[in-house]
């Protein structure tokens, strides 16, 4: 009886053991990267703090962080080629309506989601009002005015259109202030001591160097004035438009344009194949980047006083816009679970978690889309570029939260007027951003100096910026991600040819079987006839039945 009751426990225990380990090695399988970059976030984090407290030079710092500068650079590597092959072939395969109508959609969408982010950012920062009680501290941001709200617009203008294509790829028009210095009159500087005129790094950007006025006796009058200059950044914003206009022309010439084509076909799926290698590096990379973060941050107990109540209110702004608002979009426009959809796109979320940059993220967006939540192609090729470049949802909430943050801390009441000012500008400041060089700066002094705040303020809430920049890039990442869903619902049936139209199920039995399960991947079908092999999209057959 005892041997018997024995055994049965045994063997229990064995099927049981043996499901667990089945389940464990088919988890891995399916999300083993994944979990290996949440548990490096979670990693990097404590060794971070672990590490804070060795003080460690800055030379050691610099030497930590190697392996997390490694990955950056390799994302960013990816990104020149991965938007302009995708834009040229993801435009070309489609005609100017479907084009047109896509287009139109996806500015619209992009949009409205940003505007509807902004309106939960300002609701929020109205009602729990973080800013009473706190107290005006901090730096002031480097003397002088950053640039004022038209050259930050004739900026982004002129970026739409670079002057030179190989330029564009790695700085960006900038319209420099430079102090013109009037003394009352000739006597004062022959008499006096003599003025000086220093040219120094900006405060805020060392790579820039603007002339300043280092000490005069008695104060001049000092009026600033433009001229042309450049900020080392890539000018996103020419190279998608000017990439977009190819990959429409290209879509006109038909047969001829054909080679031009395949070439960037093959670019993009050559990067994607770079992706595919490069991710098992990240969970590594990832530890070195988030800890190194944490290695140059102030102390979070001093900041958290101060800023707690801020930070908490973006937070959660954040959160409603990414869990409630566009995932309830996503469900009523699809009619699909939009929790599963977001599932698949884990991974990209956690690099943005890590980096901070939805451009540097985008080639790991466009992997998840296509292999995880099986967009066409061609959409996503459209839809993410643009995007990255454009919709930034957590960027615009975060502005409004600030600009009225910044209001409450100076006890300035803002009418309703203003805050409709505010919501628009930072929506406007949202879209423009990759436009305008400096935009993190630049975009929330337009924001600030719109309703009449002082734009030194920003200095109050640097210290929380780097973290909340974590945060809202995720959301602007998800934002770019879900509308592909959508406007790939909204848009799939301009993507069949005018025949096949009516009949969304077409036959797949008209395949030889044998070559079916060798065709098929998971988001396009080969149609065999004859000789001629045609790549068509899944939506095209009942992907089912195959
Ligand atoms: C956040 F399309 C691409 F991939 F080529 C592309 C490349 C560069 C798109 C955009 C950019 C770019 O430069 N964007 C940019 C974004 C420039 C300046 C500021 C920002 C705002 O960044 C966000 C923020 O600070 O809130 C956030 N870090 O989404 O990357």
């Amino acid at each position: 009886m005892l041997e018997c009751m024995k055994n049965s426990i045994q063997s229990l225990f064995s099927i049981r053991w043996a499901n667990l380990k089945a389940w464990g090695k088919d988890f891995f399988k399916r999300n083993g990267l994944l979990t290996l970059s949440v548990l490096s976030v979670v990693g990097g984090c404590l060794l971070g703090f672990l590490l804070r407290d060795m003080n460690l030079s800055d030379q050691a710092k610099i030497y930590f962080s190697f392996p997390g500068e490694l990955l950056m650079r390799m994302l960013k590597m990816l990104i020149l080629p991965l938007i302009t092959s995708s834009l040229m072939s993801s435009l070309s395969a489609m005609d100017a309506r479907a084009c047109g109508r896509m287009g139109l959609i996806t500015i619209t969408y992009y949009l409205w989601t940003t505007f509807m982010a902004v309106i939960v950012g300002i609701i929020l920062v109205l009602a729990i009002h973080p800013g009473k009680g706190t107290e005006k501290q901090g730096n002031r941001v480097g003397g002088g005015p950053v640039m004022t709200s038209a050259d930050a617009l004739l900026d982004l203008i002129r970026n739409m259109f670079p002057a030179n294509l190989i330029e564009a790829t790695f700085q960006q028009y900038r319209t420099q202030l430079v102090p013109v210095i009037q003394a009352r009159s000739i006597s004062q500087i022959s008499a006096g001591s003599p003025n000086y005129v220093y040219i120094m790094p900006d405060d805020t950007n060392p790579s820039i160097r603007r002339p300043v006025l280092l000490e005069l006796t008695p104060p001049p009058e000092i009026h600033y004035k433009s001229i042309p200059g450049s900020s080392k950044e890539m000018n996103v914003l020419g190279i998608v438009i000017f990439s977009a206009t190819i990959g429409l022309l290209l879509g006109k010439m038909g047969e001829r344009g054909t080679p031009l084509v395949n070439v960037c076909q093959c670019v993009n799926e050559c990067v994607m194949k770079i992706i595919n290698a490069a991710v098992w590096y990240f969970p590594f990379g990832i530890v070195f980047l988030v800890s190194g973060k944490i290695l140059e941050m102030q102390d979070p107990r001093e900041v958290g006083e101060k800023l707690g109540m801020y930070a908490i209110t973006v937070l959660s702004g954040l959160l409603i816009h990414g869990v409630i608002l566009l995932p309830t979009f996503f469900l009523i426009m699809t009619r699909k679970n939009p929790f599963k959809y977001i599932r698949g796109l884990l991974q990209a979320l956690v690099i943005a978690l890590a980096t901070s940059s939805s451009s540097a993220t985008l080639p790991i967006t466009m992997k998840c889309l296509l292999e995880n939540n099986g967009i066409d192609r061609r959409i996503a090729r459209f839809v993410l570029p643009v995007g990255a470049t454009i919709n930034m949802d957590g960027t615009a909430l975060y502005e409004a939260v600030a600009a009225i943050f910044i209001a409450q801390v100076n006890e300035y009441e803002l009418d309703f007027g203003q805050l409709v000012t505010i919501s628009i500008t930072a929506t406007a400041a949202s879209i423009g951003a990759a436009g305008i060089p400096q935009a993190g700066l630049v975009t929330m002094v337009i924001v600030l100096t719109s309703v009449g705040l002082p734009a030194d303020d920003i200095s109050l809430i640097v210290a929380v910026d780097w973290a909340l920049d974590r945060f809202r890039t995720m959301i602007n990442v998800l934002g770019d991600a879900l509308a592909a869903g959508i406007i790939s619902h909204i848009c799939r049936k301009d993507f069949l040819p005018e025949a096949e139209k009516e009949n969304l199920t077409c036959d797949i039995q008209n395949l030889p079987m044998t070559e079916i399960p060798l065709l098929a991947s998971k988001d396009c079908v080969f149609e065999v006839i004859g000789d001629t092999v045609t790549e068509r999209p899944a939506v095209y057959y009942n992907i089912c039945q195959v």
